[in-house]
């Protein structure tokens, strides 16, 4: 059984470009499953705790700004190595660098408007569920799927 879980968050350009789907699809097709989600509008302090390693940066108040310009769709993703999976399936930070085939690489050509957010360490990525989602997430085993996808 694979219990490694990754905060993934589309970012407000995504949801009104109507990339939700297109975001779950390629996580759902990777065989991930999905144990979290939930579209609301991102608060301040929790961005400001989110992005807390980046608050020296000259960028900083754009992406705060920028995360707070329109909901966010929150979920939370589980499975083999979903961590660093996830993040491959993302693409790089800066979408002119990011591989084609990736939901950055084929979707978006700015870093300051780059899509969706993904964890980046399974420690991050706890911390980060229980920041997002507080009250938990949803317990459920796939069991026929799990059987294929698994050895
Ligand atoms: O984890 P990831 O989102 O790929 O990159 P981070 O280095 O954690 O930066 C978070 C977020 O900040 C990034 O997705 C876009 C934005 N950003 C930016 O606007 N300009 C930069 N030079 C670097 C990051
Ligand atoms: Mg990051």
């Amino acid at each position: 059984e694979y219990t490694e879980r990754t905060y993934i968050m589309v970012k407000p350009d995504g949801v009104e470009r109507g990339l939700v789907g297109e975001i779950i699809k390629r996580f759902e097709n990777k065989g991930y499953q999905l144990v979290a989600i939930e579209l609301f509008k991102a608060e301040k302090t929790i961005l400001e705790e989110h992005y807390k390693d980046l608050s020296g940066r000259s960028f900083f108040p754009r992406l705060i700004a920028y995360m707070q310009s329109g909901p966010v769709v929150g979920m939370v993703w589980q499975g083999k190595e979903v961590v660093k999976t996830g993040r491959l399936l993302l693409g790089a930070t800066n979408p002119l660098e990011s591989a084609p085939g990736t939901i950055r690489g084929d979707f978006c050509v700015d870093v300051g408007q780059n899509l969706c957010h993904g964890s980046d360490s399974v420690q991050n990525a706890e911390s980060e569920i229980k920041l997002w989602f507080p009250r938990g997430v949803t317990q459920w085993k796939r069991e026929r799927l799990d059987s294929l996808l698994y050895e």
